[in-house]
């Protein structure tokens, strides 16, 4: 029997995948179920208010949503729904330079939050929703920590590899 999905990836095009797919990696991670589909703000609207509308009802969470160039996807879900959403710019085929897609999900105005990651930031999209996830769920916050020390961990070999090579140049 699947588990009832509590997030819910959504981007504008099959082309936003390879990045969105990081967010999907960070919930598997996480052991957090999760639905992930294609919804478009400009070629699908009526199918992105009906998922915007029925979103909360159906037991999901948090939204991550990801878009790019004119990426209206994540603020208009936002403006329907009141579950919290996640937004991912994405550096697409119709980007000029990145900063499109930043703004259009970034620049919200008051009222209407979008939790705007870095370009083409969907792993950090994936952890964020599992931070929210982890305020209710003691299992999640604990995988979360233990990811945290993890990537600590990661740096600190580095350190010490570096060290090795350098044994006059550290001081610390
Ligand atoms: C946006 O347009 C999508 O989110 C995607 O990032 C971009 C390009 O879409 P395709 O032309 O590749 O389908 O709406």
């Amino acid at each position: 029997m699947a588990t009832q999905p509590i997030v819910g990836i959504i981007m504008g095009s099959d082309s936003d995948l390879p990045i969105m797919q990081q967010a999907a990696d960070m919930l598997t991670m996480f052991n957090i179920p999760f639905e992930i589909t294609i919804v478009s703000a400009h070629r699908t609207p009526i199918r992105m208010v009906e998922y915007a509308k029925n979103a909360s009802q159906r037991g999901l969470k948090v939204i991550i949503a990801g878009a790019g160039g004119a990426a209206h996807l994540p603020g208009m879900v936002a403006a329907i729904t009141s579950l919290p959403v996640v937004g991912v710019p994405i550096k697409s085929s119709n980007s000029v330079d990145g900063w499109d897609s930043i703004l259009s999900i970034l620049q919200m105005p008051g009222g209407v939050p979008v939790a705007t990651v870095a370009l083409n930031g969907a792993k950090n999209a994936g952890i964020l929703a599992a931070q929210m996830i982890g305020n209710h769920d003691a299992a999640v916050s604990k995988a979360v920590e233990a990811y945290k020390l993890q990537i600590g961990t990661e740096v600190l070999e580095k350190v010490d590899k570096l060290k090795a090579n350098w044994p006059n140049q550290f001081d610390q």
